[in-house]
Formats: C-alpha cells, structure tokens, sequence
C-alpha cells in the first residue's frame, strides 16, 4: 500500500463540500485496508485462498460445488475481522452524518466497519458477512455469536442450510439495494468514490450515474482506476489520511 505524496485540499473542494446538499460516498475494500483487511486486487496475492483465486472461491458455482468450503473461508474471514477496528476513514464518514442532512453512504464492503465507526442506514450493495442467508426459505441470520469453526448454521425456520449472507459473483445484489442507490446517485450534487478499484458492476456505475447527473466527483485513491479520468477531482493517497483533512 503506497502512502503516495501528502495531499492537500483544494479551496475548491473545500466549498464543494461544504455547500453540498446530497452527498453520496460510496466506499470500496481500500477504506478497511488501513484497518488490515486485505483488499480483493492489486497486492501480493491477497485474493488467493488455499490456492483458489477469490472469484472461484467467492463464486455462485462454488456455493453449488461445495458450501462447506465456502462457509470455511467466510467463516476464516469473520475470525480475521472480529479483531479489527475502524480508521480514521470509517470515522470520518460517520463524522459527516451528522454534519450532512442528506448523506448516503453506499458501500461494497462486507466486513460492518461502517457501522462500527456509528454510520447509519449503509446501504451494503454486497451483503455482510455478519449475516447468514436460508438457501430455501431467505431467512436471515446473524452470526455473531457462531464460533468460526462451527461450521455451515442451518435454519431455525426451515432447517435448511444457510449460505453466507453475501454477493458472490455472478449473483444479483440484494433486492431493492442498487435500485437505491442509483436513485439517490441520480439525484446527488457531490460524489466521494473511495478506495474502490472501480471494475466491478454494478456498483461501479454509481459514480458513472452522479456524474451524467452533474454531481463533482472526486475520488479518493492511492491508484489511478477506470474512474479517475472521469473524475472531476482524484485525491491521490490513503483514506485514512485524507478523510479527516475535510473535517
Ligand atoms: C485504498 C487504500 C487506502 C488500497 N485508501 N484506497 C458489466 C460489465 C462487465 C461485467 C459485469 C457487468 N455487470 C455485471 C458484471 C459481472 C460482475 C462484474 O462486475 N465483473 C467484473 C469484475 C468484470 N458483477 C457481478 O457478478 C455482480 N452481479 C451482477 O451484476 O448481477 C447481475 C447479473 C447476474 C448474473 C448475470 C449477469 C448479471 C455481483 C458482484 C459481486 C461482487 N462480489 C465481491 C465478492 C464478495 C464476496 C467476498 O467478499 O468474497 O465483492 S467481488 C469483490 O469485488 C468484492 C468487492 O466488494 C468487489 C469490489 O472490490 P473493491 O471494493 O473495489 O476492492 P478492490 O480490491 O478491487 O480495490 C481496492 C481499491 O482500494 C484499489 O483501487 C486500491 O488502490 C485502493 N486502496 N488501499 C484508499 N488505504
Ligand atoms: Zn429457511
């Protein structure tokens, strides 16, 4: 992870941010990084577990092939995370909740660190891995108190085994969640993109649908990604350094 050059904010970023009325964040793996959650791209081997690339073993085909696989990677994953606090990032845009009226705050992290900064009403486009899903009935769970090697919880309303609560790829996302999204996305006049590679859709279309809507976009990211030349501002470096300069 590059720390990248010391940013500073611009007098015009300044008065965008402090004359928004509906401010949209939507967040990517990058803002947990500098809590210690590895991101899914772009480092060393990170989406690589027991020798199967994250897209297979994050797969719908790998549910079908073998769910007791799935849950022991999820369940690995929980264990890492239970230990794991949120950064200044976390903090910083549950500090702008209170600040903004109207702030949406739309995220493709499964790990509830928003939440454990004190963000509100996140809309979690990938699901949470907090939570398990009933393969039959979609009754869901939480799994909190599941130690991590219990293995797959099955359903108290159905007794069906249960699959983590999560998007995996190739599935759709969570009914109702892109759809609110996209709206409040339509509708926003600024955009903070953070710490997201911005390939996966359609999450990824979210700065692309505030943007056609005349919202300043401003990026926040140690890399360049697809969304940077379409960026009005690319804030170059780690969130956790950057978020708090705007207060
Ligand atoms: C820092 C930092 C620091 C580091 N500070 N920054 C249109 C075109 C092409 C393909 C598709 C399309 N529409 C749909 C698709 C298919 C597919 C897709 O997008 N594929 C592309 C990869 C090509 N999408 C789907 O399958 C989605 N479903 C769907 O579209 O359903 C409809 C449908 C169904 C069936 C057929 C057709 C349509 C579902 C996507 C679900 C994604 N799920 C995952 C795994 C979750 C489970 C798990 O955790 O294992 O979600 S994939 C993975 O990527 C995870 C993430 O949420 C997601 C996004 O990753 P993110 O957050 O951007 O992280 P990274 O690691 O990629 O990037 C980190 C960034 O942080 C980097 O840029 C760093 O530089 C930066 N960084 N340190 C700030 N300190
Ligand atoms: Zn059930």
């Amino acid at each position: 992870m590059q720390a990248g050059p010391k940013q500073s904010i611009s007098e015009k970023l300044r008065r965008r941010f402090g004359d928004a009325n509906k401010f949209l964040v939507l967040t990517g793996a990058g803002v947990s990084a500098e809590s210690g959650v590895p991101t899914f791209r772009g480092g060393g081997g990170t989406g690589v577990w027991k020798g199967l690339p994250f897209e297979v073993i994050s797969s719908a085909g790998m549910l079908e092939r073998d769910l007791p696989a799935v849950w022991e990677w999820f369940n690995y994953r929980r264990g890492l995370l239970e230990a794991l606090k949120p950064n200044p990032a976390h903090e910083a845009i549950a500090g702008w909740q209170d600040r903004f009226r109207d702030l949406t705050l739309v995220t493709q992290n499964i790990d509830g660190l928003h939440q454990a900064a004190g963000s509100r009403e996140v809309i979690e486009l990938h699901g949470s891995i907090w939570r398990a899903r009933c393969v039959q009935c979609d009754e869901r769970q939480s799994v909190r108190e599941m130690k991590v090697d219990d293995g797959e919880p099955m359903c108290l309303a159905c007794a069906n085994p249960m699959r983590p609560d999560v998007v995996l790829f190739g599935e759709m996302l969570p009914v109702g969640a892109f759809e609110r999204a996209a709206a409040k996305a339509a509708s926003c006049d600024l955009c903070f993109v953070v710490g997201t590679s911005a390939v996966v859709y359609p999450a990824a279309s979210i700065p692309e649908i505030a943007r056609a809507a005349g919202a300043y976009v401003v990026e926040v990211n140690p890399e360049r990604t697809p969304l940077s030349d379409f960026s009005d501002e690319v804030l170059t470096g780690n969130a956790g350094n950057i978020l708090p300069l705007l207060g």
